[in-house]
């Protein structure tokens, strides 16, 4: 039947990266493969770029300092229905919310407040593809920049 794999972007934010490994443990257990990952420090411009859609919002600011105050993780994952399982493996948005609703999940466990909240998932299978190229660009401008992928993950 039409279980066909997807990829997502999971993005682990700067209060998560100590808990990288918990969190790959995680994405195993629920046959979620980790096809590309990489660390990377955000400037202020690309993480208002990737924001792009919050620019007008109250907490934009505060958003952005946060996404720049230390490296981020980005990880294109693989697996059937990955984006709306990597949704649910995060919980809420909001920290008290998904303490409060799903006390196991990745929010839960490692955020702290409405903007802290640990990582981030692609909400849809468009902006999937527009974040994924965002960390992972098709057309690198030179080899190195290239990101090496395992083989299984076509
Ligand atoms: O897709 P999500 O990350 O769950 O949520 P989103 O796309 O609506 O918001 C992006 C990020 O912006 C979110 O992870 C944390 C921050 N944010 C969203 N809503 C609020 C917020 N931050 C504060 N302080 N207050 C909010 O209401």
């Amino acid at each position: 039947l039409g279980s066909k794999k997807e990829k997502t972007l999971a993005l682990i934010k700067p209060d998560a990266v100590s808990k990288l490994g918990t969190i790959v443990i995680a994405l195993r257990e629920n046959d979620i493969q980790v096809c590309k990952a990489k660390m990377v420090q955000f400037s202020r411009k690309d993480a208002a770029l990737f924001y792009e859609e919050h620019q007008s919002k109250p907490f934009f600011n505060s958003l952005i300092d946060f996404m720049t105050s230390g490296p981020v993780v980005a990880m294109e994952i693989m697996g059937t229905n990955v984006t709306k399982k990597w949704r649910e493996l995060l919980g809420p948005t909001s920290t008290a919310e998904a303490r409060s609703t799903a006390p196991n999940s990745i929010r839960a466990m490692f955020g702290s407040d409405d903007t802290r909240n640990a990582a981030h998932g692609s909400d849809s299978a468009d902006s999937a593809a527009r974040e994924l190229e965002f960390f992972f660009p098709s057309r690198a401008r030179c080899e190195l920049a290239n990101t090496a992928k395992f083989e299984n993950c076509t």
